[in-house]
């Protein structure tokens, strides 16, 4: 398996196996059982069925082992959601403003761009804001999603650890052309970013289109 582009992969991706997991083991068991009491408690002839009243092992089982796995997966949940919220302050910070039916970056030195530049292996900080409706920006490679909002900002926060161009999508139906609203992450090599950001043009010369 090749590195994950981010960090945040790793994290995101244990916890949805870790519940998805918990779940199908649960269902196949419980299933199984379902089906095997079926069978063993039939109606038969000559057999007398009596009521149990209570038992306090039993009913204690089944009330802590649901409970210790359902704050099992909040603890991973929430450490992993905290990951993704500690946003390191020296952070490089770009704003992000949706429109129908675009994404535009603007960068501290004045730059403006259709797609987002960044440099590898730096924590990018991208402050999202939206002038018209609500949108959503959403890497899937990255597994990061945040609601963009008119007159709030949000935040979001990675650091690429892998070169390469990653799709971009509004993930929040705002209208006629919602479905068109993509574009791209690059993650170049420091130095070509920093020769990228201090030149004249927007566009990047980068050979890097995977
Ligand atoms: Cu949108």
């Amino acid at each position: 398996m090749s590195p994950a582009p981010t960090t945040h992969v790793e994290t995101v991706d244990f916890v949805m196996l870790y519940i998805v997991g918990i779940s199908v083991i649960l269902l196949l068991g419980i299933t199984a059982t379902m089906i095997y009491f079926v069978f063993k408690y039939h109606r038969k002839k000559g057999h007398q069925p009596v009521d149990i009243h209570g038992n306090f092992w039993l009913e204690l089982i089944w009330i802590a082992v649901p409970t210790a796995l359902v704050l099992s997966m909040f603890y991973f949940g929430y450490t992993g959601f905290r990951d993704l919220r500690d946003i390191p302050a020296d952070a490089f910070k770009v704003k992000v403003e949706a429109m129908m039916w675009k994404f535009s970056f603007k960068y501290d030195n004045g730059k403006q761009t259709d797609t987002l530049y960044v440099p590898i292996n730096t924590p990018i900080h991208l402050e999202m804001t939206s002038v018209d409706v609500n949108h959503a920006f959403f890497i899937p490679a990255f597994r990061i999603k945040e609601d963009i909002i008119n007159n709030k900002v949000t935040d979001l926060y990675f650091k690429p650890e892998e070169l390469g161009k990653y799709d971009v999508a509004c993930a929040e139906y705002c209208g006629l052309k919602h479905s068109m609203m993509y574009t791209a992450v690059k993650v170049l090599p420091k130095q070509e970013f920093d020769a990228w950001y201090d030149a004249k043009s927007n566009e990047s010369t980068s050979v890097i289109t995977k």
